[in-house]
């Protein structure tokens, strides 16, 4: 016998559109390549790097004392989901920049993480309060799931650009394949262009 109530269910509708090809997801999938890494808030530094080079560094707490931000934004994994209105805090990546003295806005970076993961990005996707290192999802810290004690937060690619447990930025003069890039992922990665793979 068939039901309304099982064969009826629907996915739940967006208020506004999503990229192509993603659903609406109210729940928060965790999607990490291997275990989740310790971090000892001690040892904790967020680098900026450049040819091998320092050119900035702070420790948790320098981190926390610079001036945080908040960012109400929509998030598309390449698995397909969309989160709508996540609510994120941390340090802008122009923050950082300034902090650091860094005048160039050109070429490429690669984000590190704890546990070795990486991914690239435009510096310029990372520039105009288009990212941030957060530290608190929904008023909380950010959970060690999800990449706490920070992760990289690049709303407008898809999330696996978004790098958790991130501990620095190595800047570059051309662009280099990240983890998930080296795999056939997208080098970009817009979800409105549906560029999840290399050849999309
Ligand atoms: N360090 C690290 N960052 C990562 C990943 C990972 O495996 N390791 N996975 C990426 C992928 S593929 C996605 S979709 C998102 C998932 O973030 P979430 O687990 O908070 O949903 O993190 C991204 N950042
Ligand atoms: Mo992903």
């Amino acid at each position: 016998m068939l039901t309304r109530g099982f064969f009826g269910r629907k996915r739940p509708q967006p208020h506004r559109p999503l990229p192509p090809g993603q659903y609406l997801e109210n729940g928060f999938p965790v999607l990490s390549a291997g275990p989740t890494p310790r971090v000892d808030l001690d040892k904790w530094t967020f680098a900026i790097e450049n040819q091998g080079a320092r050119l900035a560094a702070w420790t948790w707490q320098e981190f926390l004392a610079l001036p945080q931000t908040a960012i109400t934004t929509d998030i598309h994994c390449v698995t397909k989901w969309s989160k709508l209105d996540t609510e994120w805090k941390g340090v802008t990546i122009d923050t950082l920049l300034q902090a650091a003295g860094m005048e160039s806005r050109d070429g490429y970076v690669m984000a590190f993480c704890d546990g070795g993961y990486t991914t690239n990005l435009p510096l310029k996707d990372l520039i105009d309060g288009k990212a941030m290192v957060a530290h608190q999802y929904d008023g909380a810290p950010l959970r060690p799931e999800h990449g706490g004690p920070a992760r990289l937060l690049v709303p407008h690619l898809y999330f696996w650009k978004s790098a958790k447990w991130v501990r620095g930025i190595r800047l570059m003069h051309a662009d280099a394949p990240g983890f998930w890039e080296a795999y056939g992922y997208h080098m970009y990665g817009d979800p409105w262009k549906e560029q999840r793979y290399s050849y999309d």
